[in-house]
């Protein structure tokens, strides 16, 4: 079942069938832990619309309302191998060494709801920044109770230079206007993701790729329930949150993004992600 939500309402689609729920916040939509049992008992007494790719090409939104954005590091061995290069000649590659190992996972502060563009929206480059690239991850829709109630596809956009420059300017390389990219909807399953899922990127410039790749997520470091864990350990989330897993795809060292290059984040099961750089 796939949750998109609309400026103005909710679209399901389920077996093949899409409904519009009105007259409903998404804040209290989607913070529910039985969200899969719910909905589907919710569309059973619905009826089916057929102006579906209408409104989603008219209307479609980021998935995220009152929810925080939060981001996980150095949790792919190639996250790690890329921010121990671009940190080398400044002495903070170690960092990255000793998080990757520890037993407590890097967790941060991404965005709030304005600095968040959904499918189809621009994303940007910092204008201080020389070396940037897109940061392809499966995001974790999370309750307010901490349970994993579904996923989404995010892009977490990432300075290198400043990020490489020294690792406390974290926050400036990676959280500023348009830092974030979320969508296309969120995938609810009655069961947790396979392990053999893919993540797929690829990047174009004036029509043609220029860089593609792909990680499946049985590649990362930790389980997504200890993530989810270790946030919500001394943090409340009235609202619930989203939590990104961290990047396994990670552009050599010759490549930077670009204004009008296009970024495109595929999981089969979710759907695509695409966002052009303004
Ligand atoms: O350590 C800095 C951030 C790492 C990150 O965003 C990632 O591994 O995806
Ligand atoms: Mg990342």
């Amino acid at each position: 079942m796939k949750i998109h939500k609309l400026t103005d309402s909710i679209l399901i689609e389920h077996n093949g069938q899409w409904y519009r729920v009105q007259d409903q916040s998404w804040d209290e939509f989607i913070n529910d832990d039985n969200l899969y049992g719910q909905t589907e008992a919710l569309v059973s007494g619905m009826t089916a619309i057929d102006n579906a790719e209408n409104l989603l090409a008219s209307s479609l939104d980021a998935p995220m309302q009152s929810q925080e954005l939060w981001a996980s590091g150095v949790t792919y061995m190639r996250s790690k191998q890329g921010r121990q290069e671009e940190s080398e000649k400044t002495g903070g590659s170690d960092f990255y060494a000793r998080v990757y190992e520890a037993e407590r996972p890097e967790l941060f502060f991404k965005a709030s709801r304005h600095r968040v563009v959904g499918h189809g929206g621009k994303v940007r480059i910092r204008r201080d920044s020389s070396w940037d690239v897109p940061e392809p991850e499966l995001v974790l829709v999370l309750s307010s109770s901490g349970k994993i109630i579904g996923y989404t596809i995010g892009n977490d956009m990432s300075s290198r230079s400043i990020e490489g420059e020294n690792p406390l300017y974290l926050p400036q390389a990676k959280t500023y206007d348009g830092c974030a990219a979320l969508g296309p909807c969120i995938l609810v399953t009655q069961s947790p993701l396979a392990s053999d899922t893919q993540i797929q990127l690829t990047i174009s410039r004036n029509q043609e790729p220029i860089f593609t790749g792909d990680v499946e997520i049985n590649q990362i470091k930790r389980g997504f329930e200890e993530l989810a864990g270790f946030l919500f350990r001394e943090c409340s989330f009235p609202h619930g949150a989203l939590l990104m897993t961290g990047t396994g795809i990670v552009p050599g060292g010759d490549f930077t993004l670009e204004s009008g290059d296009i970024v495109s984040i595929t999981v089969p099961e979710i759907g695509t992600l695409t966002n052009q750089v303004a």
